[in-house]
Formats: C-alpha cells, sequence, structure tokens
C-alpha cells in the first residue's frame, strides 16, 4: 500500500499523467482508499515539487504539468469519494465553494469540495478567479448556508477579506457562515477579517463546516 502511495507521489513529481492515471486506476482496482491516496499520493508529490520550485531546483512548467497530473488522478478518485459519501437521504446542507477573484490554484479547493461532498453535503463549485458577487449569487440562488472562499496567493487574500464586506454591504452576513482556508491564510487572518471559520486542511474544512451548521 506504501508503494502504491511512493509511486503516485513520484508520478506528479515527474508530470507523467499516464502512470498517474495508471496507478489511480490500480487504487479503483484494488479498492484502496481514495482520500489515502490523494493525501500520502498526490498532494505529497505537488508539495514536494512546489518546495523545489521555492528552492529554484524546479520551474513554472514542471509545476504546471505536475498539477495536470495531478488532476488528472484527482478526477479519477474524486467519484468514488462521492459515492461513499451518498447518504441517499437529505444533504446535511449547502455549501458554495471557490476560489477568490485573481487566483486559478484550485487543487485544494477541489480535494474540500470532494471531502464535503463525501461528508454529505450538497457542494457548488463556482470554481477559480470569481468575484465576490458570484458567490453570493450562487448562495441566494440554491439557498445555502456556508460559502468557503479560498485563496492561495498572499495578493488574493484580500479578495476575502472582500467577500466579507460585500456580504456586510448587501445586508446578507448574518445569512451565511464564511469559511475560507488556503496556504498564506491563517486563524489570525480570518479573525481579523471576521470569517466565520479557518481551515488549514480538507479534513479540518469538512469538521468546522459540521460545527458551523450545527451552530
Ligand atoms: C500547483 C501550484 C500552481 C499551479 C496551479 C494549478 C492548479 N490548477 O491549481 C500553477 C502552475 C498554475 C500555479 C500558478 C501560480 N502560482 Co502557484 N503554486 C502551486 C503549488 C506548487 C501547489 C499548490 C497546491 O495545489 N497544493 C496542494 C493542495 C492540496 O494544497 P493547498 O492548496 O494548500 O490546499 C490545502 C489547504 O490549503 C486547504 N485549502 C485549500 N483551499 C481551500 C479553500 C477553502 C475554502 C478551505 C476551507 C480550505 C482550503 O485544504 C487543502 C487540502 O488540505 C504552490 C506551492 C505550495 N506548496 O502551496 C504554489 C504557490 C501557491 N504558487 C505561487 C505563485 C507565486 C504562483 C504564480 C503567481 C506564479 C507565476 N509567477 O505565475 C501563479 C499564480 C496564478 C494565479 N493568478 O493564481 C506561490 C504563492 C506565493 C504567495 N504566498 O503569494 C506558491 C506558494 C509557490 C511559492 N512558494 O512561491 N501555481
Amino acid at each position: 500500500m506504501a508503494d502504491i502511495f511512493a509511486n503516485l507521489k513520484q508520478a506528479v513529481l515527474d508530470g507523467d499523467e499516464e502512470l498517474v492515471a495508471e496507478y489511480a486506476q490500480r487504487v479503483i482496482d484494488e479498492k484502496i482508499d481514495p482520500v489515502a491516496a490523494i493525501e500520502k499520493g498526490l498532494i505529497k508529490g505537488i508539495e514536494e515539487l512546489g518546495a523545489k520550485w521555492k528552492a529554484g531546483e524546479a520551474f513554472l512548467p514542471d509545476v504546471m504539468m505536475a498539477a495536470d497530473a495531478l488532476k488528472t488522478g484527482l478526477d479519477m478518485l474524486e467519484p468514488l469519494i462521492a459515492e461513499s459519501g451518498a447518504t441517499g437521504g437529505e444533504a446535511k446542507g449547502k455549501v458554495i465553494i471557490g476560489q477568490v477573484a485573481g487566483d486559478i490554484h484550485d487543487i485544494g479547493k477541489n480535494i474540500v469540495g470532494a471531502l464535503l461532498t463525501a461528508a454529505g453535503y450538497k457542494v457548488y463549485d463556482i470554481g477559480i478567479d470569481q468575484p465576490a458577487e458570484n458567490f453570493l449569487a450562487k448562495a441566494e440562488e440554491v439557498g445555502a448556508g456556508v460559502i468557503a472562499a479560498g485563496a492561495l496567493l498572499t495578493t488574493t487574500m484580500a479578495a476575502q477579506k472582500h467577500i466579507i464586506e460585500y456580504l456586510k454591504g448587501q445586508n446578507v452576513r448574518d445569512k451565511y457562515k464564511v469559511m475560507i482556508g488556503g496556504g498564506p491564510t491563517s486563524q489570525a487572518f480570518a479573525d481579523e477579517i471576521g470569517a466565520d471559520a479557518w481551515a488549514e486542511t480538507a479534513d479540518e474544512a469538512v469538521m468546522l463546516c459540521n460545527k458551523l451548521i450545527a451552530g
């Protein structure tokens, strides 16, 4: 089992889509835990490459290829995760998730969305580079209770703050719980901008969403 995770990680590091697909298929065929394959395999690969990029040992095209390879694996494994959450009954709640304006990173957001779906939430993913208005428009349309906004750049964190200000300006702040996340964010930042929750990982996002909905 550890082998397949290491292989997935290496295939992401190498930006080898075909190999990632081959190993992801093995995860499916051998009924290996897809969340573990994502967390211990795919994510480890992109994290290691990210560190190399920062150190000047890898370049943007390498990261782009690795991100594409990772997404191939994620696309194959996500349906398994969603299935595991198919409760057949009422959804626990509705969540709008998106990446804020100016930010196109979507791997972390997609994983958070997949785990929330698995946990029984109805997740509406509005995609990347989304202005505050789109978060609110979708939330109003479907009657969501939670708005989750991700930012991976220090420069786009301001857009998370803007979402909260926008909700206030529209007099709907109390209608929604706002959860934020992504690399440069922190609990201190969430407190500063008045977000209801900050999640460091996808697992934590699920736990906090349960709390937000219950509370
Ligand atoms: C892959 C990647 C890319 C890919 C993105 C592909 C894609 N489809 O997502 C590409 C190559 C396109 C890219 C582009 C850029 N990137 Co980039 N990228 C990365 C990298 C290597 C990995 C990010 C990732 O996917 N990690 C794996 C996921 C699973 O982890 P995660 O995102 O942290 O998510 C977890 C948590 O944060 C949390 N979470 C995430 N999102 C959300 C959302 C919510 C709502 C919640 C609750 C939780 C949550 O849960 C997740 C799972 O546990 C990081 C380095 C790093 N170590 O983070 C740099 C990094 C984020 N990128 C960086 C930069 C600078 C850029 C560019 C500006 C580069 C350039 N010069 O063009 C552009 C920006 C484009 C833009 N406008 O957004 C910097 C940001 C620096 C900063 N602090 O501002 C980083 C940190 C690299 C670095 N060390 O310099 N990038």
